[in-house]
């Protein structure tokens, strides 16, 4: 056994530095040398963190998980992630790095767990326990005592140090004795170097992976224990955790970049040579640059379920009580969960984020086409979270050589361009159904990223050629039905009926596709030629057709049942997410829209009821929106895994498919967006001739149970950041900022105004014109 907890002097001031500092900070006014307060801190922990609670931005619980889909929570920094349980004898950290996969370009193979951190305490029975997540500051904690001690861990994952970070403290000397252990997913033994325990190895498809778990006690002993190790009388201690793989999105490396480890173990060593409130400062400084964007409140009406554990609070709201901050939350948590899974370098968020517990996870935990991984990136945009949706873009990006060759292997040599199936990884692989669209989705979400940025650079270098390539394809595949009409020949209405020509899904889809690369080839000056290809093969696609109960046909022969409920909604992609089925445009076509999805129902799977909310609010009904919403935020039944409805919220929050799916949690965020700002119509302006200018819906679909409120910092297309406030319903007050100089016309309640504003300027819009 090594004793290690004989330090130098440096290491030791560092650590003086660090969880005194921070303890310090927590417990004043006394502040030795290593900052314990052991009196001040035990009667003032409890209210130092009940301080904290009444915010706007907390989940709490007075119990600590016992399920890992349901009760633990999230913490991750983009490319790493920690679901964390909190018990106080026993806390169970469960740990992942997100490009964790098996499979290569020809399986799909899964996502993946990295392992399970525990740490055993010999504590008493712990009181006044609490853990809670605040997405203010992306940190979880928990405090409790026990034996007359009271502790505190706080636990962030930081995207600057590519690190989580975990902090254990206590107001008494010695407090710590146990022994922290880590299980590798895959079976590696752990090695113990110095004061970290090193878990490394390889997956069957020879992907390479590192787990550091860097222990930094202050105070007592910290020993190799076999193979892990053992606290004894630790005062306080700092975990820091990094992990990675040598997956790199580039095929022309076979997929691989460098041994994780050089880069894992230099960022825990280098968070290892900061103070926890340097490296806190750091996590906070670029998440809250994020987070920060986007303010939204629903009033003050909920103090009272604000201040309850967020199991009973869900419960009361399951129940039919009104909690509209807690609606405001869930609006929020999708923003924190996606700027804690997706960042710019990374994979992009899968079925769990990056949250995968098994590695046999639900549909693999992958990228799946059919709605879901789309999904995730709903809220990206227009919840100002443009930079979290890189990751989607560069992945669409690297797999199209991979596509490419698969689609011409299925499709025929002489096929342009690619297309996916249902099931995808990050090496390109698909599997399952051909999802012939689902490249054309993907396009549709690259043109969105242009409509909301006017980033013209990214267009042509990086959106406008997957786009025409994907185009190509379409030139290829489509074919003259025997009434004149382009029809995709072997259409297919995600998980639902066969496969047939003319499916309304792949018509909406292809010519939303046309439609943005038309728009693309004039935003950049570009290919007239091929535009005007696009623009005659658009006027001759298949459209949609009004069936026999009103209905919005999703086949092309008039064959829906009224009674059908399921889950997906595919013909309804024109309204939502893509945008030219308008109550304004095509009023007939959306009326029938309606039809259709009040037939299929309010009760479905979590992704399918923020789907509905959605297309609720794009058909302009905000209360039938919030009646879905309320569905959607309902506490969800723990043990059900159910693929045609049940859906709702778990405890923690999370999605409920059931299973756990994230999709749920993302799409509702953006549907909350719908709610309070629409900008997919486009009007005619003299000054661009060629591209048209965007409408801003303001409050379009504003439920009666959200009279008053407000909200900062949301996108709308065109480049411009919007804030609302209103009461009663009625708008007071409007600021616009343009980031590209452009002009635009606000819309409230049909009534316009247009507006021009120059490239940065910000300006108040008199509502009395509203
Ligand atoms: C689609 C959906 C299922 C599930 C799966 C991951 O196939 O039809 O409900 O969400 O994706």
């Amino acid at each position: 056994m090594t004793d290690i907890s004989l330090r130098g002097r440096g290491q030791s001031a560092i650590l003086a530095n660090s969880i005194g500092e921070a303890i310090g900070a927590l417990a004043r006014p006394s502040r030795r040398s290593i900052g314990f307060a052991a009196a001040s801190f035990a009667a003032t922990a409890p209210t130092v963190l009940a301080a904290q609670l009444p915010g706007k931005s907390v989940l709490y619980y007075d119990q600590p998980a016992q399920d890992w889909q349901s009760e633990a929570l999230p913490i991750g920094n983009g490319y790493s992630g920690a679901m964390i349980f909190g018990g106080p004898q026993h806390e169970h950290i469960q740990i992942n790095a997100a490009s964790l996969w098996t499979g290569d370009e020809h399986t799909v193979g899964t996502s993946q767990n990295l392992g399970d951190i525990t740490l055993d305490f010999a504590h008493g029975a712990a009181s006044q326990y609490r853990r809670q997540l605040d997405i203010a500051t992306a940190t979880h904690t928990v405090t409790y005592a026990a034996d007359g001690i009271a502790y505190r861990r706080d636990a962030f994952a930081s995207n600057p140090g590519r690190v989580m970070v975990f902090r254990f403290i206590a107001d008494r000397r010695g407090a710590y004795t146990g022994d922290i252990r880590f299980a590798d997913g895959h079976g590696a033994q752990n090695v113990l170097a110095g004061d970290t325990i090193v878990s490394a190895g390889a997956l069957s498809n020879g992907l390479r992976y590192e787990a550091r778990i860097r222990i930094v006690p202050q105070g007592g002993s910290l020993t190799a224990a076999g193979d892990h190790y053992h606290l004894d009388q630790v005062d306080s201690f700092l975990m820091i955790v990094g992990d990675g793989t040598d997956f790199a999105d580039d095929r022309r490396t076979k997929w691989r970049g460098p041994d994780p480890h050089g880069a894992v173990n230099a960022a825990v060593s280098a968070a290892a040579q900061q103070s926890y409130q340097t490296l806190k400062k750091a996590q906070e400084k670029d998440y809250r640059s994020l987070f920060n964007r986007v303010e939204f409140h629903l009033g003050n009406t909920a103090t009272e379920a604000a201040s309850m554990p967020a199991d009973q609070r869900l419960r009361r709201y399951s129940e039919g009580s009104l909690d509209p901050e807690l609606e405001a939350f869930s609006f929020q948590y999708g923003r924190y969960l996606l700027i804690s899974c997706s960042r710019p370098g990374g994979l992009p968020a899968n079925l769990q984020g990056l949250w995968v517990n098994t590695n046999n996870p639900p549909w693999s935990g992958d990228f799946h086409s059919d709605i879901n991984v789309q999904m995730n990136y709903w809220p990206a945009e227009v919840t100002n979270l443009s930079t979290c949706d890189l990751p989607f873009i560069d992945w669409v990006n690297s797999i199209r050589e991979v596509r490419a060759e698969d689609t011409r292997d299925h499709f025929g040599a002489s096929v342009r361009g690619w297309t996916v199936r249902c099931e995808n990884n990050p090496f390109g692989a698909s599997g399952y159904m051909w999802n012939t669209p689902g490249s054309a989705w993907y396009c549709q979400q690259l043109w969105q990223h242009y409509a909301f940025t006017g980033d013209k650079k990214y267009l042509r270098t990086t959106g406008y050629p997957i786009m025409k390539e994907v185009c190509e394809f379409w030139q290829d595949h489509l074919v003259t039905n025997a009434q004149g009409k382009l029809v995709t020949p072997d259409g297919w209405s995600p998980e639902h009926g066969d496969v047939e020509p003319g499916v309304s899904y792949d018509q909406e889809i292809v010519y939303d596709l046309f439609t943005n690369t038309i728009a693309a080839t004039k935003a950049l000056g570009v290919d007239t030629g091929f535009r005007e290809t696009l623009s005659a093969m658009r006027e001759k696609l298949l459209m949609p057709g009004i069936g026999k109960w009103g209905q919005l046909m999703e086949w092309a022969g008039d064959k829906d049942d009224p009674n059908d409920h399921h889950r997906h909604v595919s013909h309804l992609y024109a309204v939502y997410p893509g945008d030219w089925i308008t109550s304004e445009s095509t009023p007939d076509l959306a009326k029938a829209a309606a039809v259709s999805l009040a037939h299929r129902g309010d009760d479905s799977t979590g992704w399918a009821i923020a789907w509905r909310i959605s297309l609720w609010a794009r058909l302009r009904d905000g209360d039938h929106a919030y009646k879905l919403l309320r569905n959607y935020l309902r506490l969800a039944s723990v043990a059900t895994v159910n693929y045609d409805n049940g859906g709702g919220v778990y405890q923690n929050l999370l999605c409920a498919h059931p299973p756990f799916q994230i999709d749920g949690n993302f799409g509702s965020t953006a549907a909350i967006a719908e709610m309070l700002l629409q900008s997919h119509e486009t009007y005619a302006d003299p000054a661009a001739p060629d591209q048209g200018r965007y409408i801003l819906d303001l409050l379009p679909s504003l439920p009666t149970a959200w009279q008053d409120g407000s909200v900062r910092g949301l996108c709308a297309r065109g480049g411009f950041t919007v804030d609302l406030a209103w009461a009663q319903g009625r708008l007071t007050k409007v600021t616009l900022t343009s980031v590209t100089g452009t002009g635009c016309k606000l819309r409230f309640k049909g009534r316009t105004l247009t507006v021009n504003l120059k490239r940065g300027h910000k300006r108040e819009v008199d509502v009395s014109r509203l």
